[in-house]
């Protein structure tokens, strides 16, 4: 027996893209500029996401994964090497609705005690102070869980959070975990995340991929955004 058809589906997402359709949204992904502290950075009227994580904790892999350009954010043999902060435009027909920000990953053990420094000032600085920063996703290998470093960090957004910043952890290499260990560590992530968002991510498996993009898309695209306002001609 057939039902007879019902009322027109709604957009599938609220927001307006379904999570393929977000996806096709991150494959448009451009590179901007490449910036070695804050005050060379342009600054732009779009809302950016920063991307955040210990040196190896598969960020620049995460990205490549996202935006389907496998060398976009250059996923170094050398951990510690990526040390500026590299601006990525989006939006479709070439129309640029929001930026992604990958900042230089922290904790690689061989890097100079002087340029991990240097490195933290530039992180917190740009994370206390970049202007449109919407949102963070902190990418973090759940084999061995937030680490202090990643601790700092929270600590660093916090403030900006309770304002109304939008936060993300990653849980990367997923899949690397078997289903109790992912729960356990989505679990202790959860915890530690204070209220944020913790998804399962895999490059490999190409886990968490799509639900990804749609959180950034629903991030910069809000349902009560005001629509444009139509200009007389
Ligand atoms: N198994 C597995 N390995 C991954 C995944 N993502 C990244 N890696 C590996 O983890 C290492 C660090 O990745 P990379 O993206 O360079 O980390 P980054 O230093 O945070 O940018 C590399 O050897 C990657 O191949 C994943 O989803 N699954
Ligand atoms: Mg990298």
């Amino acid at each position: 027996m057939t039902h007879p058809p019902g009322p027109p589906a709604p957009p599938a997402a609220d927001t307006g893209a379904t999570p393929a359709q977000a996806l096709g949204w991150m494959h448009t992904a451009k590179f901007l500029t490449t910036a070695p502290t804050l005050e060379w950075l342009p600054p732009h009227g779009h809302p950016e996401i920063a991307f955040v994580g210990r040196s190896n904790a598969g960020k620049s892999t995460c990205i490549n994964t996202l935006t389907q350009q496998k060398r976009l954010a250059f996923a170094s043999k050398t951990p510690g090497r990526t040390q500026s902060i590299n601006l990525f435009t989006l939006g479709r027909q070439g129309v640029t609705d929001a930026v992604l920000a990958d900042l230089p990953g922290y904790g690689y053990a061989a890097v100079p005690k002087q340029d991990k420094l240097r490195w933290q000032r530039v992180m917190a600085n740009y994370l206390v102070s970049r202007q449109n920063l919407l949102g963070v996703v902190l990418l973090c290998d759940p084999r061995h869980g937030l680490t202090e470093l990643d601790e700092i960090l929270l600590d660093v957004i916090r403030p900006r959070v309770e304002t109304g910043l939008k936060f993300l952890v990653l849980l990367t290499k997923a899949d690397k975990l078997n289903k109790t260990e992912a729960n356990k560590a989505l679990s202790i992530a959860r915890l530690q995340a204070g209220g944020g968002e913790v998804k399962l991510f895999s490059a490999l498996k190409k886990k968490g991929v799509e639900e990804t993009a749609h959180l950034l898309w629903q991030w910069t695209h809000p349902v009560d955004a005001a629509p444009p306002t139509p200009v007389a001609t």
